[in-house]
């Protein structure tokens, strides 16, 4: 009957705004974005116009219907292009702010981003006018908004290792401003062991370390990432469950992953959200966190990825709180900072949960 399927559709999108409102309260980090991957096709067309760039689309309609992606190397072919309408310092300075402004609208308290100089020195464009514009949205963020957020400067795979080191020094002057180093782009023949030695310097330079494994690659390459490279965090490692050690090796020495669900079924990675494998590793003890990869490319930030997979996998209010407890715990912040987020995040937590029992240890860690 009518009246019923509206009764229950109501009911349905109260639940909805509920679970949403409840996950935005929770303090969260971001740890896995491209800065260049928040682009959203309106900024495109004002800075393809400002800057004097042809764009292949008419309208930023055409725009949207283009991003349908067979793969990652689908992806990243239009993730190029779409970069390269950011010339001025301005330009990285509104897009860092567009981010730092939504980010904080969905209750992230810390950002991790990655940015993929190479993308952009390779079009003439000087570490000093990105670097620039980014620290300055940073610091603006912080005043107006109160975010905390920290660059991590991304090496692109499909270019040689010698070509890293280059970026390397090229960035050093800039090395002050960045909190770590990742790896990013085609995964797939380009193994973590090419970058071992932009990793060693970046390393003995005091930067932290991620990389990008396991998204479209073998679960060696995380072993890879780990060994090699010494990451202390994985970006995406989906593929880890075909290594039963590996997940092993993951619980046990409490990595992060940095899992971006809507990006693995955009790219897919997984044919439906409903076939995503974070909670069963949530379930095995691996450290996962929620994060949104491209959100202007992938339809949704990191709000938006945590409604879809609450939804698609039922997870329930003591997986989203881990879920937000996890990305807090993963970022490089120092320890006291990190225990105010989630001695913060242990009171709205139980705060917004009538009758909740005491969470355990075993969850507070
Ligand atoms: C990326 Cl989803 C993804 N994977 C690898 N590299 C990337 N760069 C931007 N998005
Ligand atoms: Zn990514």
């Amino acid at each position: 009957m009518a009246l019923r399927r509206i009764a229950v559709h109501f009911y349905e999108l109260n639940r909805a705004m509920e679970i949403a409102s409840f996950i935005r309260s929770l303090p969260k980090a971001e740890l896995h974005v491209h800065i260049e991957g928040t682009l959203e096709p309106e900024m495109m067309f004002d800075l393809a116009a400002r800057n004097g760039i042809d764009l292949p689309f008419a309208t930023v309609e055409e725009v949207r219907e283009a991003y349908e992606f067979s793969d990652l190397q689908a992806f990243l072919d239009i993730y190029y292009r779409g970069a390269a309408v950011l010339v001025t310092e301005q330009d990285f300075f509104e897009l860092m702010l567009a981010y730092l402004e939504r980010a904080v609208a969905d209750g992230i308290r810390r950002a991790e981003i990655f940015f993929d100089p190479q993308a952009h020195t390779e079009r003439g464009i000087d570490f000093s006018v990105f670097m620039g514009g980014f620290a300055d949205a940073i610091d603006a963020a912080r005043e107006r908004w109160g975010i905390s957020a920290g660059m991590i400067m991304c090496f692109l795979r499909h270019l040689p290792g010698d070509a890293a080191v280059d970026t390397w020094n090229l960035a050093a002057p800039f090395v002050h401003r960045m909190i770590g180093v990742g790896l990013d782009s085609s995964e797939v023949g380009n193994p973590p062991e090419w970058f071992a030695e932009v990793y060693a310097r970046a390393r003995s330079a005091g930067l932290h370390a991620v990389a990008h494994a396991g998204e479209e690659g073998p679960p060696a390459y995380i072993t890879g990432a780990l060994d090699t490279l010494r990451v202390e965090r994985i970006d995406h490692g989906v593929r880890c469950e075909e290594d039963r050690a590996l997940v092993e090796r993951l619980v046990r020495e409490r990595i992060p992953l940095t899992m971006c669900p809507l990006s693995n079924v955009e790219l897919r990675v997984f044919d439906r959200l409903e076939d995503h494998n974070i909670k069963r590793l949530l379930d095995r003890g691996v450290r996962v966190t929620i994060n949104s990869d491209d959100p202007a490319y992938f339809g949704g930030y990191v709000l938006d990825n945590f409604v879809a997979t609450v939804e698609a996998l039922d997870l329930d209010r003591n997986d989203i709180v881990a879920l937000a407890r996890n990305s807090i715990g993963a970022t490089f912040l120092p320890d006291d900072e990190k225990a105010a987020l989630l001695e913060e995040l242990a009171e709205t937590g139980a705060a917004l949960e009538p009758g909740a029992p005491e969470p355990t240890q075993n969850e507070k860690g």
